[in-house]
């Protein structure tokens, strides 16, 4: 693949992508400003050893060195968990993080566009970004739904964070024409919970499944990608009238804190993180990895079928 100076692809990616065998981009704005320090290093751990430990080559993006580096080191990915003034880069902010050689950690906007870009095809992540709560009037709408729309990738996920108005999310997906599938549940997930009671029209029971799914939507040559919901494992997943009051309690504390724009996410993430403590977080780093693993069991799968 001829690409840009702009763009780097480590060597273990660029050989599976080469080889066609399967590859998990990974956002790194979770690890960045979702989680606080040093937990987000072991979740960070938990991810990429939970796409290899299911047979892919994990990816994690970001920006480094005034490029964007596919398949962050190690030492790469520490760099951007240790560093408070690393950026938040969706993809309106991709080229100017390029252009002034900043450091910066990619939502699942960016990640998208960049894994669709150099060819992979399933990312994993927490939770997408969706339509805050107060939406329909401060038009706050996560960049990640225009990108899914527009970029061919399979996003594996817990449903949308359960900050969100979960309802208006899955209203602007099917808008926008993305499909939403359950792995193995028909209802979207609430990121923490395992329910949000929001039913979902399509489901898959298996990665091979998941996979025929994915070519039949190549075949058909729609541009868009898809939200593959995974629920949080069930022996750390927390009840939805748990989490709820932690919600109501953040999103308090930020409208009176004035919060806005990019930065309500990770506000309301430390909010909830540091009022919930450690079964919360053990919460989110489980799903993560374990999202990390079905994703690259799909991948897996549709990296066979395309070659078969
Ligand atoms: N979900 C998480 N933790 C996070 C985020 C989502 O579990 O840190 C991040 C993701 O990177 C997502 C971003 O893409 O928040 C959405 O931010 P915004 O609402 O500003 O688009
Ligand atoms: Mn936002």
């Amino acid at each position: 693949m001829n690409l840009p100076k702009a763009i780097e692809i480590r060597p273990e990616v660029r050989d599976a992508l080469q080889a066609g065998s399967a590859v998990v981009a990974l956002e790194s704005t979770v690890i960045a400003h979702g989680l606080p320090h040093p937990k987000n290093l072991e979740a960070a751990e938990r991810m990429v050893a939970g796409v290899r430990q299911a047979g892919a080559v994990p990816a994690m993006i970001g920006v480094l060195g005034a490029r964007v580096v596919v398949g962050l080191s190690p030492e790469d990915i520490s760099v951007l968990a240790g560093d408070p003034e690393v950026a938040k880069v969706s993809s309106r902010d991709l080229s100017a993080l390029v252009a002034s050689g900043r450091p910066g950690a990619t939502t699942v906007a960016a990640t998208a566009f960049v894994a669709a870009r150099v060819g992979i095809h399933v990312m994993a992540t927490g939770g997408i970004g969706g339509v805050h709560r107060g939406g329909e009037t401060s038009l706050d709408i996560s960049a990640d739904l225009a990108e899914i729309a527009r970029s061919p990738v399979a996003v594996v996920c817990s449903g949308a964070k359960s900050i969100l108005d979960l309802e208006r999310t899955l209203q602007v997906l099917e808008t926008s024409g993305v499909p939403v599938v359950g792995y193995r549940t028909d209802e979207f997930p609430a990121f923490y919970a395992r329910g949000s009671g929001l039913r979902l029209e399509h489901q898959v029971d298996s990665a091979d499944e998941a996979a025929r799914l994915m070519t039949a939507g190549r075949d058909l040559g729609l541009p868009c990608g898809i939200v593959v919901c995974n629920r949080a494992p069930a022996e750390s997943a927390l009840d939805r009238s748990e989490v709820g009051s932690l919600i109501d309690a953040a999103i308090r504390a930020a409208e009176e804190g004035g919060i806005r724009g990019k930065a309500v996410t990770p506000f309301l993430l430390e909010h909830i993180g540091r009022e919930g403590g450690e079964r919360v977080l053990e919460a989110n780093l489980a799903l993560l990895a374990d999202n990390a693993r079905v994703a690259a069991r799909i991948a897996a799968a549709y990296a066979s079928a395309t070659a078969g």
